[in-house]
């Protein structure tokens, strides 16, 4: 089965919860031992990845660990094409929809394409869209950043997305945010647009994965949580909430 169809098959079921793992904040065997127990506490996928200093090295022994500890597939989420490697599962080929930097729109994934032909990895599309406050993804890729009110702007991004033939959509608030994706952009932006849409930043508690999924998130994104040490009770009820469970 392809990531994609195991996608399309969970999200059929109602929302998932995916969990972020920077494969630069820790060895690799420690990762792998935190995703076990975001499995044990009801996770769905891993996404590895991050702003900066992902590499071929970490990345690829991050993936390996993660896979043998869980057997969940690992898709990559950000990165650089000299980070692809053949432990990935697959790799979301992304747009940062609101980037000014040229890099994140464009360049980086003509630098990626014939990499991800050539090791032959599954690819699958998604527009990324970073509302404020953004965090440091939003620094790096100089993104004008769609204010939390802005509901209208944040449809238009999505409405483009579709456009362009994107297979999923991200509304990101930003590792480590202060304050989620308001749950009334979620909702605008599902209600004019009939695409996967993916949620993440600033998702700590089972109220604020409650509300994304409530607005109509279909893979509510942790990550911070993790990082920061969360007991294994607070694991599960954050993705039972974001699973509706
Ligand atoms: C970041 O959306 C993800 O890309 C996760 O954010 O670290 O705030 O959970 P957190």
């Amino acid at each position: 089965m392809t990531v994609r169809e195991y996608l399309k098959e969970k999200i059929a079921n109602g929302t998932i919860h995916a969990t972020l793992i920077d494969p630069d904040k820790q060895p690799a065997e420690k990762a792998g031992e935190m995703a076990k127990a975001m499995k044990d506490a009801g996770t769905d996928i891993i996404f590895v990845g991050g702003s900066s200093g992902v590499t071929k090295e970490n990345l690829s022994a991050t993936s390996k660990a993660i896979k043998e500890a869980t057997g969940l597939p690992v898709i990559l989420f950000g990165g650089t094409p000299d980070s692809l490697n053949t432990e990935l599962d697959a790799v979301f080929f992304m747009q940062i929809m609101n980037a000014t930097d040229p890099i994140f729109i464009t360049f980086g994934q003509v630098a990626a394409a014939p990499i991800i032909a050539k090791l032959g990895l599954e690819s699958i599309s998604m527009g990324y869209i970073i509302v404020e406050p953004g965090m440091t993804v939003a620094r790096v890729s100089k993104a004008k950043v769609v204010g939390q009110d802005e509901i209208e702007k944040a449809v238009a991004y999505a409405m483009a997305c579709k456009m362009f033939g994107f297979e999923y959509i991200y509304l990101e608030a930003g590792s480590g945010a202060d304050r989620q994706v308001p749950p009334e952009m979620i909702g605008a932006v599902k209600k004019y647009v009939d695409l996967p849409l993916i949620v993440g930043g600033g998702i700590r508690t089972p109220e604020a994965a409650m509300k994304a999924k409530m607005a109509g998130a279909d893979i509510v994104v942790t990550g911070t949580l993790l990082e920061k040490g969360a007991d294994a009770e607070t694991l599960k009820a954050v993705i039972a909430s974001a699973k509706g469970n």
